[in-house]
């Protein structure tokens, strides 16, 4: 088929089989070269305006990509996507279209909130909410410790360095991320074979990719679309190995329905045929890598008719991947993946990204011209040690990294802190730019833990459903309204980048967070360490890198001398220096040393289905729908609802757009049915992005189900992931 073909059968218009969706229209803009906005700005200027312009990243997600914002008269008119950013590439997506009209928004939170005993919350000045939460900090402090503190956050380029710095000054090392509820297992597993968290594929030269559960046409980052589009249209072999036929499909050549949670089996079959078709890289396994002995012992088991048994993919196809993947090594690779399928989703996850970095070894693609390349990244330069005074390291462990020992040291596991509030451990949580209860595990879950806590304070824009559950709610002021520290982003390239306020504060309270934690330090005894600006920060961090603040303010993005990429087999970070079959690491944690196989934990019964979630290329994790234009896009196209196979449909009676009733051992819940062609039998889909609850955000409330509600708490074992997918889920017709 060719491109052509391919898009018209995903063209939005379309109905029926392969009917369109407003993410394929995302999609579209993403990965079109056709520039928007010049227009817009040459009406302003006809128009008399007054045209200012001025750079930033996105918050729309974690991709952080640049852009420029123009403003008329002060107010906000249009946001373009920066050509220089390595992952904007000159464009942003709907999502970045959709964020930037935040600071506008009409349910934003603008003052500081204090929780009543009746559960509303009142308006409270700063320094009344800064003198409470100080002295509610200390009593815990002084009766349980700082180690009953933590902070969780999604990072942000000022957030991730003011909230660590405030939580070490209090004394406490419970500091997470986001992870355990995206990435973590997978970045865990990656660190024990390749000795770095994640890498990337030479998309520009690779012959052949495995998508292993991630769409770049769903979970959007413009570079990323833009990379595939450009492989596809050389024929790039780009094979999608998902329950669903997603919106990358456009660009692939191969669907590949497989089992949710099973693809550590599909893995291992490919493996089991490199190894015994003796179709792997001899040279990089004799040179470059630790157990292979070991590892090809252990995968004679894994044939592919052993492997069909367990993940439903034809032992034929199996073959033929390996083959065709082995010769196009080493311009080839399993690509990295983000969430869905191995990122915190099942109990095998960190078992699956170890056998996904397995395969690359036996192709030898490590490094190679087309094939999976470890990159590195830059580092914020040394600042002054007596005006950014370091804080002595806490004692103690953060909670959960003995629990769960092969966790990445980086992110923690932030269910620690859920299960902490539950026994006692925990009696003080922090977050910054995180929705922990709504989408890290169970909200139910969520809520009793903090609940059980005598301090929890958020700091958002708008009242999330953790935000609900806080005592006191810090606003912070929307991007556009802030500067932030330099981000520095690594890759072949190096480049740092920064957030300016291109806006004037549309009201007059909310604060950035570099403000709310330095104050927040100072009422809790610890100003010593904050005693400086984030512009003096910022300046002292890119001085001793070779930018100037001046030039970075004003370009907004600036290369940095080139860290000398080369082609070639790198050099492992792991303890052996080299690729790790085997893992001392893992052994020592209780589990099998040699990458092998390690089952998902719920298996449906006859009358259930298996789980599954996913992006939608207009809305981001739980914080966009209430955005009104994104709002209205899901509901002009129905996205809020659950993708049933045409299959199972049939046999449950149920028709296209016919309300139905979800059910799992957690939670009860009713929504529209999607029937579709494009979901493998016994799999439900259900988006991500919907069932918000907190009654301050009208417009999302309602609107469609919360995957998460459907999820026990439980943690992957060894990393402490969420184990998102660990569920089976019951469905009927009810409407
Ligand atoms: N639109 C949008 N884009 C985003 C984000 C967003 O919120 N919205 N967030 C950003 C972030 S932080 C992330 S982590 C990435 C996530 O990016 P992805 O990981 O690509 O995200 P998903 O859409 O969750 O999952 C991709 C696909 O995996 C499939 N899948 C689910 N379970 C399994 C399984 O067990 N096996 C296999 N093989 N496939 C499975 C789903 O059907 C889905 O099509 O997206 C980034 N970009
Ligand atoms: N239900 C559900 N759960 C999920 C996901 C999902 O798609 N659905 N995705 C998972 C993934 S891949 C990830 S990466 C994580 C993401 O984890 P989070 O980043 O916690 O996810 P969000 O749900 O986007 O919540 C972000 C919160 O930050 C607030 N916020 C937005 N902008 C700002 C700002 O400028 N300043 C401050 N202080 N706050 C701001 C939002 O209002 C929101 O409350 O969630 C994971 N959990
Ligand atoms: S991928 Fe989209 S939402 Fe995410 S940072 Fe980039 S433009 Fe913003
Ligand atoms: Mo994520």
């Amino acid at each position: 088929m060719t491109q052509e073909e391919k898009r018209a059968l995903f063209a939005p218009t379309r109905r029926g089989f392969l009917k369109g969706s407003a993410a394929t229209l995302a999609l579209a803009a993403t990965a079109g070269a056709y520039s928007f906005g010049t227009w817009q700005v040459e009406q302003a200027a006809a128009a008399g305006g007054n045209l200012a312009k001025g750079p930033s990243l996105c918050n729309g997600c974690s991709s952080k990509c640049g852009l420029f914002a123009t403003t008329m008269d002060g107010r906000l008119w249009i946001v373009n996507g920066m050509e220089d950013h390595p992952y904007a590439k000159g464009t942003l997506c709907g999502r970045g279209q959709g964020t930037a009209q935040w600071a506008y928004d009409d349910e934003r939170v603008t003052q500081p909130m204090k929780r009543m005993e009746d559960g509303s919350f009142e308006p409270i000045s700063w320094d009344q909410a800064y003198k409470e939460i100080a002295e509610k900090v200390k009593g815990i402090i002084e009766t349980a410790g700082p180690e009953a503190l933590a902070m969780i956050q999604d990072p942000r380029p000022s957030g991730k360095y003011y909230t660590k710095r405030f939580i070490n000054a209090l004394g406490s090392n419970n500091f997470y991320t986001h992870g355990a509820a995206c990435n973590l297992s997978k970045e865990s597993g990656i660190e024990q074979a390749i000795g770095a968290s994640n890498y990337s594929v030479d998309w520009p030269n690779t012959k052949m990719v495995v998508f292993i559960g991630r769409s770049y046409g769903d979970g959007i980052r413009p570079s990323s679309v833009q990379s595939i589009a450009a492989a596809a249209e050389r024929d790039t072999r780009i094979v999608i190995v998902d329950p669903r036929l997603n919106n990358t499909g456009i660009f692939a050549s191969d669907w590949i329905p497989i089992k949710p949670g099973n693809d550590i089996a599909f893995l291992l079959g490919i493996a089991n045929v490199l190894v015994t078709k003796d179709l792997y890289d001899h040279a990089f396994v004799e040179q470059h890598s630790v157990g292979f002995p070991e590892f090809a012992a252990q995968v004679a088991e894994y044939t592919p008719e052993w492997a069909e048994g367990i993940c439903d993919v034809p032992a034929e196809k199996i073959v033929e991947i390996a083959e065709a993947l082995a010769k196009a090594a080493p311009a080839c690779a399993i690509e990295p993946s983000w969430r869905a399928a191995f990122g915190c989703a099942h109990q095998n996850s960190f078992e699956t990204a170890r056998c996904v970095c397995a395969v690359n070894a036996l192709l030898g693609c490590w490094g190679q011209k087309g094939g999976a390349l470890i990159t590195s990244s830059p580092k914020a330069g040394e600042v002054d040690p007596i005006k950014f005074p370091s804080v002595p390291k806490p004692a103690g462990t953060r909670l959960g990294d003995t629990e769960f020992p092969l966790v990445s040291s980086s992110m923690g596991t932030n269910l620690a802190v859920l299960d902490g509030c539950l026994n006692g451990k925990i009696e003080g949580v922090f977050f910054y730019n995180s929705n922990a209860v709504q989408g890290y595990s169970q909200p139910a879950k969520w809520r009793e833990a903090l609940d059980k806590a005598k301090l929890v304070v958020s700091v958002d824009i708008q009242m999330s459903e953790t935000c609900m559950q806080s005592d006191y709610v810090l606003p912070e002021c929307t991007v556009l309204e802030r500067m932030e520290l330099p981000e520095f982003i690594g890759g072949k390239k190096h480049y740092v980048a920064m957030r300016t306020k291109v806006l004037e504060p549309v009201h007059p309270e909310p604060k950035p967070c570099d403000q709310i934690f330095s104050e927040l330090a100072r009422a809790c005894g610890v100003g010593q360490y904050f005693d400086f600006t984030v512009e003096e920060l910022a300046a002292a961090q890119l001085a001793t890198v070779g930018a100037s603040i001046e030039e970075v303010t004003e370009k907004g993005i600036v290369e940095l001398s080139n860290p000398g990429f080369s082609y070639g087999v790198p050099k492992f970070k792991t303890p052996t220096e080299k690729f790790q079959f085997i893992s001392e690491k893992v052994g020592a944690a209780g589990f099998n040393p040699v990458i092998g196989y390690a089952p998902r934990l719920v298996e449906p019964a006859a009358d259930e289905f298996y789980f599954v979630g996913g992006k939608q290329g207009i809305q981001s994790h739980t914080m966009t729908l209430n955005l009104e234009s994104l709002n209205a896009i899901s509901r002009e196209y129905d996205l809020e609802r659950v993708w049933l196979s045409t299959a199972d449909a049939q046999k449950l009676g149920i028709a296209d757009g016919d309300t139905v009733e979800l059910s799992s051992s957690e939670f009860t819940g009713r929504t529209r049915a999607k029937v579709t062609e494009r979901l493998k039998p016994g799999v439900v889909f259900l988006p991500t992005h919907y069932g918000n609850t907190s009654p301050y955000l009208t417009r999302a409330r309602d609107l469609g189900l919360n995957f998460m509600d459907f999820v026990p708490f439980h943690m992957e074992p060894g990393v402490g992931a969420a184990m998102t997918q660990e569920v089976a889920v019951k469905v009927r017709k009810v409407g």
